[in-house]
């Protein structure tokens, strides 16, 4: 089928849109946009004009996200189905402009280029801005992409931010529904796939001089708490021999888990956040916790380094006679991208005169959640310097281009499957 171009106004407006959209965000360096905050709505409210003028009727879900459809052709009958394209709104502290915004940014353009076509496909495009997929406020992630695939446990809702504001409450708050959470499914039988782009967030396409990438799968990734419990004491008057001092312990810990990952090819371990406790310059602290981020390709290397990490971390504790213990709070068990779904990106990105580089992604994705309910593919574009979750994250806005004509390929040939 004959590509659909797309045009300078588009081109600029997704240029601009990333700056404007980048200003949502709490005081403070680079851009930081949390589930159910007032950035939050100014964001959707933002987004939805633009889908709105775009063409598309608009709606936000009980869970917080936003949802543009551009109706399928008429001629498709009124049981037509739905390919959902996108990515998340909302970012890690201080995060970049274009981790989950460029998705749901270049959807929107691809929607725009459709219309000044004035085509309509034999399918509904519904442009999804997920509510929250970094999991930043709450601590667990994929909320609006699982709410969306019917998988969001509601046992969550009760989860409690560092305020002490439980979920349910700042959904509410937010005049979304948590009470009414399945109304957000789409439902296996409706929805054709999901296709994302996203900024790759690491360095190989920059390296490789190629502007987009082809996602082969999602890499394992769990979140753990280690508490570490040691003895208080006066900072002046406790000989070191004597102090059970949860913090070197802890510090100990966790070059012990690096030591591990660093062992391992693939393997990635973070600890992001460590509270000291009572947190006082004169006082031996007596209790740490910090948390475990760690990923690999497949369940068996996950669950191989944890192991040896929990055998470290004991064995740092009998010897500096502390003691600790550590808890799963998220885990996302890693994907394939659909066979289908990564061959008709590879034609369009061919098409575009491209090679496919295939990349594996060790960030988790909202594609994570869709794939229990649709065929998911994804798209990678060239980051600069490999940067992301920082302010400096940066994508030309070339590539962009380059990639909203992949998808816009990708949808303009995407041939849904025979009707069972
Ligand atoms: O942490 C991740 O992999 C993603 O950015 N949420
Ligand atoms: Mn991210
Ligand atoms: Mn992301």
């Amino acid at each position: 089928m004959r590509p659909v171009e797309l045009s300078e106004r588009v081109i600029r407006a997704l240029v601009g849109r990333h700056e404007e959209l980048a200003r949502i965000s709490e005081p403070g360096p680079g851009v930081t946009r949390l589930f159910a905050t007032s950035e939050h709505l100014q964001a959707i409210e933002l987004l939805r004009d633009w889908m709105q003028t775009a063409g598309m009727t608009t709606r936000v879900d009980a869970a917080g996200n936003l949802v543009g459809r551009w109706a399928a052709d008429p001629a498709a009958g009124g049981n037509a189905k739905a390919i959902l394209i996108g990515s998340h709104h909302d970012t890690v502290r201080q995060g970049g402009r274009y981790d989950g915004a460029m998705g749901v940014l270049l959807a929107i353009a691809c929607v725009e280029a459709l219309a000044a076509a004035g085509r309509r496909l034999d399918f509904h495009v519904d442009v999804v801005c997920f509510s929250d997929e970094e999991g930043t406020r709450y601590g667990t992630s994929l909320i609006g992409s699982r709410a969306i695939a019917g998988v969001l446990e509601e046992a969550v809702l009760d989860w409690k931010d560092a305020g002490g504001v439980r979920m349910r409450d700042a959904m509410s708050r937010a005049g979304f529904a948590p009470e009414r959470l399945a109304t957000c499914a789409y439902r296996p039988a409706e929805t054709l796939g999901y296709v994302e782009a996203h900024i790759e967030q690491g360095p190989v396409l920059e390296q490789e001089n190629l502007p987009v990438g082809l996602v082969t799968g999602i890499a394992v990734g769990s979140r753990y708490r280690f508490t570490v419990e040691g003895v208080p004491g006066h900072a002046g008057t406790v000989p070191m021999a004597q102090r059970r001092d949860a913090l070197t312990a802890a510090a100990a810990m966790v070059l012990a888990c690096e030591h591990v990952a660093r062992e391992r090819a693939e393997v990635v371990a973070t600890v992001g956040r460590l509270e000291v406790s009572p947190g006082a310059t004169n006082v031996i602290p007596g209790a740490v916790t910090f948390t475990l981020d760690l990923r690999a390709p497949d369940e068996p290397r996950q669950s191989a380094a944890l192991e040896a990490m929990v055998i470290a971390v004991e064995r740092v504790a009998r010897e500096r006679m502390v003691a600790v213990r550590h808890e799963a709070y998220y885990r996302a068990d890693g994907c394939e991208m659909d066979t289908a779904m990564r061959a008709a990106l590879a034609r369009a990105i061919e098409a575009e005169g491209l090679p496919v580089r295939e990349l594996f992604s060790g960030a988790g994705h909202d594609a994570l959640a869709l794939r229990h309910i649709a065929p998911v593919g994804m798209l990678f574009v060239r980051c600069r310097d490999g940067i992301s979750h920082h302010p400096d994250e940066h994508a030309e806005p070339a590539d962009m281009v380059t990639a909203a004509r992949v998808l816009l390929r990708f949808l303009a040939d995407f041939a849904p499957p025979t009707r069972a």
